[in-house]
Formats: structure tokens, sequence, C-alpha cells
């Protein structure tokens, strides 16, 4: 092997992994990433001569490029993900579990000479502020260039964070992260290794797909993507899949949750985290402006994250959360001027966008970001599109890749080692019928419960049937690296570790009526519904008790200047009938016969009072 090392580490363990790696998949070169100014503007000059990017118009979007992958890669792949532990149960019966040993064997077949003719870049990253008690940091090995300036954007990313690693080790600096992992080894290879003299294709990637996680190594090996969270493994497959691991022993919480900070005229602020599944709106929710009778008293509110909170009981008593990413991976279909300003902002300049349209005048289109469609584009398989042509010109899981520092409502504190401290955790999914538009849980335990038995109609966020209502546990059912019922125990316990207790509510911006119209305006109103959720955080009555829970009362709810919404549109949304919950009741029994064995006895006596409150 020929393989240039252009830098390294004075970390031993390090670069002997990475020497290995190099050994193994036989790269032409290895490149560590310093995640300067510099090695974006090279990376994504270069990205742009290979035809994985177009430069879009710098008068219209500077520094931002759209890429345009394959069609056949363009969403995680659930059913290519697994789970490695010794044991199946470990995992349990809502992930694919894989014996670490032979998938250790097959992935070092798979990754044999895999990036042979390609850079191997090394990518050191640390998921959280750096001095952050939950901080982790990872080295990420990869053949691609587009997950390199992805990475810059999504994590702390380059020379700093290789330098707090040796520091930690050399003891320079004390290591004060948890965990007993120096660093998370993330290897990465889209599959596609180039011979001699082969030209190479703007989106390479393998049918042959694996995302694998050894939670005992606190390893991850990623094959035959470029795509999103099968890629940027700092993601799903650390902040959630492993980091949920590493949280279940040291006491703490890895969630798939936007944060976001409500302030009040007041001048008092609360922090709440919500958990929905991919697509389901947390970018919307995260980044929501006050509608005018609101902002016109002065409230505001403020993100500080859109997708994961990492979680733990503080020396104060309360839960509070980081967010371990520094940006945004959203979806761009239904993002404009007026359901998501905050997110158009945030991508003007510097951002990456992958699978939507290009317009004549070298700037994005996708449905939604106008009222009139262009009368041309070239739509993301990279064809002329014209209206009525029949296909659409973005993906529907086309996304916009954006640093949260450009976000015009992030708050002050989202860099804070120490989080923000949580009052109230929202769970909430997509559903026609049902599910009223937001609910109360009585206490903690039945809190757990309402997340724990969350559904939602799926989304395009993953490969799989659109539109049917799964079972989605707190939104991680793709996310949990372990048994879901004893991430469930996982739940009740950490209440032992908190004297002040957040409340728990369960929205749904989704319900519809008779004529399959949304019941609810949703996007900037939900925050008639936060403000509820506020007072109740608060200690306000506002409400009164229901056999699901708490509801607000009409008179405690404010629609004040809202058009067309009557006291009995109030009744519809949130309305609760016996008929419909005796039937989620009974499929919400599907779920907890598959996690029987791990199933806390709690849960089961949850749903035996909710049937007795249903009879
Ligand atoms: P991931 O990044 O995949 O984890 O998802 P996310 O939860 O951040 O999804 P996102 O915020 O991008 O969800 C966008 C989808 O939710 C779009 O289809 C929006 O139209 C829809 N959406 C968001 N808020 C609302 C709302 O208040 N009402 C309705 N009806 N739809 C909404
Ligand atoms: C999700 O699917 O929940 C996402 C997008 O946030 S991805 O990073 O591709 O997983
Ligand atoms: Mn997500």
């Amino acid at each position: 092997m020929n393989t240039q090392n252009t830098q390294g580490t004075s970390y031993q363990e390090l670069q002997t992994w990475v020497d290995q790696m190099a050994t193994l998949s036989t790269p032409k070169e290895v490149v560590w990433c310093d995640g300067s100014q510099d090695e974006w503007d090279r990376l994504t000059q270069q990205l742009c001569d290979q035809g994985t990017f177009t430069r879009l118009n710098p008068e219209k979007r500077p520094n931002s490029f759209l890429a345009r992958s394959e069609p056949s890669d363009v969403a995680r792949v659930e059913e290519r993900t697994f789970i490695c532990t010794k044991r199946p149960d470990e995992a349990g019966p809502t992930n694919k579990w894989a014996d670490p040993v032979e998938m250790r064997t097959l992935l070092t077949d798979k990754f044999t000479a895999s990036m042979a003719g390609r850079t191997m870049y090394v990518i050191p990253f640390c998921m959280g502020p750096i001095d952050s008690p939950l901080a982790k940091i990872g080295v990420q090995v990869t053949d691609s260039a587009y997950v390199v300036v992805n990475m810059r954007i999504m994590a702390h990313m380059g020379s700093h964070v290789l330098k707090r690693l040796e520091d930690e080790v050399s003891g320079s600096t004390p290591k004060k992260r948890d965990g007993h992992a120096q660093f998370i080894k993330c290897l990465h290879s889209v599959g596609a290794p180039l011979a001699e003299g082969q030209a190479d294709v703007p989106w390479p990637c393998n049918d042959d797909k694996y995302i694998s996680h050894f939670v005992d190594a606190r390893e991850i090996m990623s094959y035959g993507s470029g795509y999103g969270g099968n890629a940027l493994l700092g993601k799903k497959c650390l902040a959630l899949r492993i980091a949920s691991n590493i949280a279940r022993e040291h006491r703490w919480m890895a969630e798939h949750m936007l944060i976001l900070g409500l302030h009040a005229p007041d001048g008092s602020k609360t922090y709440v985290t919500a958990a929905f599944p991919s697509a389901c709106g947390k970018t919307n929710l995260a980044m929501l402006e006050p509608p005018k009778p609101y902002a016109d008293k002065g409230w505001k509110t403020s993100i500080v994250g859109d997708d994961i909170a990492w979680l733990w009981p503080h020396e104060d008593g309360k839960l509070h959360a980081i967010n371990p990413e520094t940006g945004f991976f959203g979806v761009a279909p239904g993002t404009n001027w007026e359901s998501n300003r905050i997110a158009m902002e945030s991508m003007t300049a510097n951002a990456i966008f992958t699978n939507v349209a290009l317009t004549d005048d070298g700037d994005v289109w996708w449905e939604g970001l106008s009222k009139e469609e262009p009368a041309h584009l070239i739509d993301w398989t990279g064809l002329d599109w014209t209206p009525g042509c029949g296909r659409t010109a973005a993906h529907a899981n086309s996304r916009f890749t954006a640093p949260a520092k450009q976000c015009p409502t992030i708050d002050p504190e989202w860099q804070n080692p120490d989080g923000v401290p949580i009052d109230g955790v929202i769970f909430g999914g997509r559903r026609a019928t049902t599910m009223p538009l937001v609910y109360q849980a009585f206490n903690w335990g039945h809190g757990v419960y309402v997340g724990a038995t969350m559904g939602s109609e799926m989304t395009a966020a993953a490969a799989g049937t659109i539109g049917k209502v799964r079972r989605d546990p707190m939104a991680m059912l793709p996310f949990c690296g372990y048994n879901m019922g004893a991430y469930f125990a996982h739940w009740l316990e950490m209440q032992r570790y908190l004297t002040h207790l957040p409340r728990f509510f369960h929205v749904n911006w989704f319900r519809k009526d008779e004529e399959g119209k949304f019941l609810w305006p949703g996007f900037s109103e939900n925050m008639r519904v936060l403000e509820w959720i506020m007072k109740r955080c608060n200690g306000a009555a506002a409400g009164h008790e229901t056999q699901i829970g708490w509801i607000p009362n009409y008179e405690n709810f404010n629609i004040e200047d809202l058009p067309d919404f009557s006291k009995e549109d109030f009744e519809k949304v949130m309305k609760f009938d016996r008929h419909e919950w005796r039937a989620e009741l009974i499929s919400q029994g599907e779920l907890f016969i598959d996690l029987y064995d791990h199933l806390p006895k709690e849960l089961i006596f949850q749903r035996e009072l909710l049937a007795a409150r249903l009879v």
C-alpha cells in the first residue's frame, strides 16, 4: 500500500486505529481534517469539480451548494441498521440485531479495499459543547468529502477537538467528560472503490448497505450510503444509538427531541423539550415565531436544538439539556418564509442542500417554497422540470444543512456546557384521529406511559409505507440502541434523581375533520398550545381532568385573533372519544406484547388504570 499520511496525532491509540483503517480500506491518501475555512473552500471546490456539488448563485446564496444523491440513497435505511450485542434481547424486538463478531467479520470483508482510489478523511469531532460533562468526542474516518463538509456544519469539528483529545490523554487537561471511551470510533465508506483509471460518479454509494453499531465497543461502522443519518455518524448513530447506551449506564438520557425556550412578557423563561418522529415538525416548533397577538405583547421563543437533546439530572435537582449538534439537517419541502422564516434566514448562506431542485438563476426550490411554481427547474434527479410534468421537483426527504449559529433565534445559552433547565416534556405525532390537540399527563409515570405508547403516521424520512400509523415510543423507535423495554425502565428510574420534575404533555397538530382538512392551523399558532403548557408547568390551574389527562378549559385557552376558529372548532380539536380511545388502547397492546420480556410493570399498571378509566 502506498498510502500518504498527511498529518497524524501524538495520541498513539488513535494513530494506530487510523493506520489500521487505512491498511484495511487502502485509500490513495489519508487526510486529517482541521475544520478550517481553507479546508472547506478546497473541499467544496473539489466537490464542484467532480460534479457532486453545484455552486449556487453567490449573489443569491453565498458559499452554498446543491448535491443530488443517487435516487436509491435518499433516506435512512432502518432495514439495514443493526444493533450488535452479545445477546439478541439486549437489542430487543424493535431493533435489527446482529452478532458483533459475525458483523465485524462481514464488514471487515466489505471495507477491504473499499476506499481504493479515494481519499480517506479523518474527522475529529465533538458532540456537545466541549466543556460539557456529557460531551462526546468521536473520530469519523470516511471516504466522502460530502460527509466532511456536512460534519463541519453539524458538529464541533477539527484541530481543536483533536488537541483536546491529545491533551486529555497526555494529562495536561483533566478529562471532565463522562463515559469510559476516550473517543468513539466511527468508520464510514460509501463502498465504491475506484479501479486504476476508473472515472468517478457524482454520488458514489453501494446497493448493499450496513449501518452497524457495536454497543459494547462503542463503535460505529457504516457502509454503502452517503446520505444524512446513514453517513453523518455523529448524528443518529453516535448521538442517539450509541449515546442512549452510554446514557443508560451513566444516568442520563439521549433523546430525539428539540429544545425550545419560551420567553413571557413578564421576563420569565421556560424551557421545554419535544419528541416528535422524523418529519413531524420538530424543526418547525423549535423555530416557532409567536403570532401577532403574542408578538405584540412581547412573547418570544429561542431555539437550543431541533433534533437531539441530551438530558441529565443537574445538581440543582432539575433536568438539564444540551443540544449535541451545531447545525440543522432539516426537511426542505414545506419550508417557506411564512411557515418557517427562521429556518429560511438560517440557510441564506454557507448552507448545503441535498436533493432539492435548481432554479434557472442558480438558486434552490422545493415544493411549498413559493405559492407559484417556477416555469422551469432542474429537478433533484438532474432532469428538466416544468409545472404539471407529473414529478415533484424536490425529493420528499430533501434537506438543508445550515449552521445553528446563523439562526436568528438561537438561544444565548445554546453552548452553555451546563445546559438549560427543562420544565416541560412534550410528546407528539401525526394522528388524523383520536389524539386531542393537547393534554397533560397526570405525573411522571403516566408521562412515560404517554411517551412509550406514542403513535404516528409514517413519513418519507425513512424507507417504508408512508401514512401507516406505527408505534414510535418517544420518537426513538429507529434510534434507541438497546431493548425498548429496558429503555422505558430507564425513563421511569430517572425520576428518582430529580427533585424538580418536569411536566409531561402530548400534542397533535395533525387531527383532521371528515373531509380530511386539518382541524388546527398549526405552525406559529402552536404558540397558543405552548402558552397553555407553560402555564401548567408554572402551576396554573387552567384545565380540567379527563380520563386521559388534563386538558385546557376553553376559557383558559387563548384563541384571540384566530380567524374562523370557534368554540365548536376548539371542542372538535380537543375532543376525547371513548370509542377511539378503546381502539387506541387495544392497538397499544400490540407493542406491549412485542416488548413483553422487558416491559416494566409500572407501564402495565398504567395501561390497566387507563382501561379502568375508559370503562
Ligand atoms: P427530522 O429532522 O426528520 O427528525 O424531523 P423534524 O421533526 O425536524 O421535521 P420537520 O420540522 O422538518 O417536519 C416538517 C413537516 O411537519 C412538514 O411536513 C410540515 O408541513 C409539518 N408540520 C410542522 N408543523 C406543523 C403544524 O403545526 N401543522 C401541520 N399540519 N403540519 C406541520
Ligand atoms: C431523521 O430522520 O430523524 C432525521 C434526518 O433527523 S437523518 O439525519 O437523515 O436521520
Ligand atoms: Mn430526526
